[in-house]
């Protein structure tokens, strides 16, 4: 079959009004990018006559700017999932311009299978390159991907020149079979191969091929400042202890960390430190710091969703296959971030926490308790299954305004059952076999920030019986106190306390 070129305006023409379309990509590696953007013109083209036009959004996590920027600038996004975090999208879904469904991303290609989200109409898929018999050649995120190729009843792939087609090999398509046939996903160590490097499709379902070459979006770390080192370098030390003292094995277990700053300093300042052997990553989003620790050997392996990388790594990822390509994997979601998975290889998840509680309840995604950040991502796949699930947070934001640990987190995301660790620039509090009031001692001596301790000491020491002595009275005075007058340093017991 003779494959169809057309423009990026002619595979926009395909979408219509109420379609679902689910795009390839995870975070912004690996999203098309030029039929997203004449999607949002038309929508544009006919608000402006008057037309009603909006589409719901399938992804495998967040995108660059090209899908949830400007299809939510032209108020074009009916219904959003599984996550994301570029600012127009978060201020169209806190509006609710856009139906945000923050979910577990392991789950989202299942539950699209089980029919619980509805029907795929289109797909978007970015490729490095597609044969004449349906073998789309991925590029550097796959997320829902093979799934939803094969829901759709058309595809349009956005075939970008930047990638080189030598990246074939790189990724491992496997889709479970559903119940009552699903097996055991046969992974067992972090460079397990277990699918096919393509993801295969019908050719008649292709119905064009836009070229592009473009680099993915995105951008570069911001330096580390004191905060974010003295986090990454407690990470380190309690990792170095874990396993001279026999709870972590000494060959080490393989790791999974979130996205961001912090998570690129924890790698970083684990790289560095010689008691640490040289590890696997089994995670979702492979950033920076796992390509510079792959080149010095302290990593040795990374199985993931996405290279989430500056655009320097990708240059030097790119530059050099031959080296890369037998030290990554690259597999959807529902692989990447397996429960099943997560929990047979044991691993060390750390995540990123917006608040906490000092009972150990984590928030991870509602400013406030009801102003969306991003969503929950892969965080809850991997803190319910790893080995040992570590929040990291710094102990203030907003120089000093607000303070990461609450009496009562404001929405919960990650339970006490499931938080093991919690660690700031202060320290570490190590929350495993404690009670909700020893936890909450431990929270305050090792990570609160010491504007905060006297505090919270202080509504601890209220005198609530019971075996999580919250008071319920004034559980969110904190957060009021935000509210009231910006500074929660300001939180006055007596005035809440009535
Ligand atoms: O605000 O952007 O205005 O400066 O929140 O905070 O400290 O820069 O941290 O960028 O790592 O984000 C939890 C959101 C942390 C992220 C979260 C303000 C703070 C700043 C960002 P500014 P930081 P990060 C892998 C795993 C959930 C998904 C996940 C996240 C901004 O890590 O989305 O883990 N996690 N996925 O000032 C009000 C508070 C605040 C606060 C911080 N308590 N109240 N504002 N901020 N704490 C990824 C995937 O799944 C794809």
């Amino acid at each position: 079959m003779t494959l169809k070129f057309i423009t990026a305006e002619e595979a926009a023409s395909f979408i219509n009004h109420d379609d679902t379309v689910g795009f390839s990509g995870f975070t912004a590696a690996g999203c098309p990018k030029v039929v997203p953007a004449a999607i949002a013109k038309r929508a544009d083209e006919e608000h402006k006559k008057g037309n009603p036009f909006k589409i719901g959004v399938c992804t495998g996590a967040s995108t660059g700017d090209k899908i949830d920027g400007e299809l939510s600038r032209v108020n074009a996004i009916k219904f959003r999932t599984p996550y994301q975090s570029n600012k127009d999208m978060r201020a169209a879904l806190n509006a609710h311009d856009a139906q945000y469904f923050d979910m577990h991303l392991s789950e989202l290609a299942q539950d699209l299978r089980y029919g619980f989200l509805g029907k795929i109409n289109t797909v978007i898929i970015e490729a490095a390159d597609v044969t004449e018999d349906g073998e789309i050649i991925l590029t550097s995120g796959v997320g829902i991907a093979p799934t939803i190729c094969r829901l759709a009843d058309k595809i349009i792939i956005e075939l970008n020149a930047f990638h080189p087609k030598e990246i074939r090999g790189m990724h491992d398509i496997y889709e479970p079979a559903d119940p009552p046939y699903r097996r055991e996903i046969p992974i067992y160590t972090p460079s397990d191969r277990i699918g096919k490097p393509y993801v295969k499709v019908d050719p008649k379902k292709i119905v064009g091929i836009v070229e592009t070459n473009l680099p993915n979006e995105g951008g570069a770390f911001s330096p580390l400042d004191d905060t974010t080192m003295a986090i990454g370098q407690n990470v380190a030390n309690f990792l170095v202890e874990e396993i001279k003292s026999g709870r972590l094995p000494k060959e080490f277990v393989p790791l999974q960390s979130g996205v961001g700053n912090v998570a690129n300093a924890v790698l970083g300042c684990m790289g560095e430190n010689p008691d640490i052997p040289a590890f696997n990553v089994y995670t979702e989003v492979i950033q920076d710091a796992v390509i510079s620790l792959m080149r010095s050997g302290r990593v040795k392996f990374a199985s993931g969703c996405s290279l989430t990388v500056s655009p320097e790594a990708m240059k030097e990822i790119y530059s050099d296959l031959p080296f890369f390509k037998d030290k990554i994997l690259l597999r959807p979601q529902e692989i990447s971030n397996n429960p099943e998975v997560a929990r047979r290889l044991g691993l060390v998840a750390i995540n990123t926490a917006l608040e906490a509680d000092i009972f150990g309840n984590v928030n991870s995604t509602h400013v406030s308790g009801t102003r969306m950040m991003n969503g929950i991502g892969g965080s809850g796949d991997f803190t319910r299954s790893g080995m040992l699930s570590i929040f990291t947070t710094p102990s203030t934001a907003k120089d000093g305004k607000i303070s990461a640990f609450v009496p009562m987190v404001s929405h919960m995301d990650h339970s006490e059952h499931s938080v093991k660790v919690i660690i700031t620039e202060y320290g570490v509090a190590d929350l495993r076999g404690k009670s909700p009031v020893q936890r909450a001692r431990c929270i305050i001596e090792n990570c609160v920030h010491p504007d905060y301790k006297a505090l919270l000491t202080e509504y601890l020491e209220m005198g609530i019986k019971g075996h999580t002595p919250q008071n319920l009275n004034c559980c969110f005075a904190f957060h009021q106190e935000l509210a009231k007058s910006g500074d929660m340093r300001n939180v006055d017991w007596t005035q809440y306390n009535k």
